[in-house]
């Protein structure tokens, strides 16, 4: 790992001029602006310390595998921002309102195990880091409302997991198809933040294809295999006692997450960078087919992660509006683009399963996924403006 002590000395000149007007987002040759080069087995970022404020850490992927990039906080746990899917030879940027302190950076080459990672520092630049006057309302606002929608979702998502759960010990097998995906799409709202949950995530919502050398596969992929086993050759339906354990402690964890969303709270950052998450989980594993590998039902999932996303813009369009009002147009023009051609396959309450999509139709949603995504990564810089 190597770092630059050149960036370094260079974070004192520019404290002296100042970083200027409100945060702006860092361009490049600021100290705030950080580039990070990852590789299959190195990443490096430019300077180890950043001044506190609006930082961007732009990340280029040199190597042969995706890559993702976080910045955690010093327990090493706690993920304050991170970008995922960043294919090879492409860049992305993370932009984040850091406040003094410790954190990690890590790239994770294949996206597997925790990383490459190197303490990171942020020191005292005396800015105010976050929202002041009208901002901060309209910021307290969204905080506010996400965090009752993120309590919401998961009220909900613990409510029908519990009736699938029962559905799924008592062999109602059809009963528990249905419950399936409409439960699933609470998940897909809040999906950034119930992965912000390392413990949890893998042991609920991991896919047998993305399974780690001896990680068990479990939670809700699990039993849709065992519901849905048309695909699956050779395949040994689970015992009842087997069934059970897995449900059982698909319904612990659901609780645990539930608990755990009870006091979270969420500065503008998170917000916005969470919707651009979730519009990479739809780019990811929705638009792909491959989420819901045997029950074919990505649609619903797809549409959770839009609505999660959605709903983070909402909450932030006060504060966007005042500060660009002409990416706040792009990002409304495309959702309504992209809810218009998942309204045409919408079947009953729910959606046709993704076998049924045309290759034409797939590429179509990819296309529209591309359009918003473009407009909504600019999101975070915008309101940090
Ligand atoms: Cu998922």
């Amino acid at each position: 790992m190597i770092r630059k002590t050149t960036a370094l000395l260079a974070v004192g000149a520019f404290a002296l001029t100042g970083c200027t007007e409100n945060n702006a987002a860092p361009a490049a040759g600021d100290a705030r602006h950080l580039a990070v080069t990852a590789t299959d087995d190195s990443c490096q970022v430019a300077a180890a310390t950043a001044p506190s404020g609006t930082v961007t850490f732009s990340v280029t992927n040199s190597g042969n595998k995706v890559n993702e990039f976080y910045v955690l906080g010093s327990d090493g746990l706690r993920i304050i921002g991170e970008v995922e899917n960043i294919g090879p030879g492409l860049s992305r940027d993370l932009v984040l309102s850091l406040a003094p302190g410790e954190y990690f950076s890590a790239c994770k080459p294949g996206m597997v195990g925790e990383g490459i990672r190197a303490p990171f520092s942020v020191i005292d630049s005396g800015e105010q880091v976050g929202p002041a006057g009208d901002d901060k309302q309209f910021v307290d606002q969204a905080s506010t409302a996400y965090a009752g929608y993120v309590k919401d979702q998961t009220d909900q998502l613990l409510a029908k997991t519990q009736k699938f759960v029962t559905a799924v010990k008592a062999g109602k097998d059809d009963e528990a198809r249905t419950l399936y995906p409409d439960a699933r799409m609470h998940w897909e709202r809040i999906e950034t933040v119930a992965e912000s949950f390392g413990d949890l995530d893998p042991r609920m919502d991991a896919r047998e294809a993305d399974l780690e050398k001896g990680q068990a596969f479990t939670g809700w992929h699990r039993l849709e295999k065992d519901l849905w086993p048309a695909r699956a050759t050779g395949y040994t339906a689970m015992t009842s006692a087997e069934r059970a354990k897995i449900a059982d402690t698909l319904l612990a964890d659901t609780k645990t997450l539930h608990q755990r969303t009870r006091t979270m709270s969420f500065t503008a950052d998170e917000i916005s960078n969470g919707a651009k998450g979730l519009l990479d989980e739809v780019a990811a594993g929705k638009v792909t087919g491959e989420e819901e590998y045997w029950s074919r039902t990505d649609l619903y999932d797809f549409q959770g992660n839009i609505d999660g996303a959605r709903v983070a813009w909402e909450g932030l369009r006060p504060l966007l509006k005042k500060k660009d009002a002409t990416l706040d147009g792009q990002i409304d023009k495309e959702f309504a683009n992209l809810q218009q051609l998942l309204d045409a396959q919408k079947q009953g309450a729910g959606f046709v399963t993704y076998d049924k999509l045309s290759k034409e139709q797939v590429k179509d949603l990819s296309d529209a996924v591309n359009a918003l995504s473009e407009p909504l990564s600019k999101m975070t810089a915008a309101v940090l403006k």
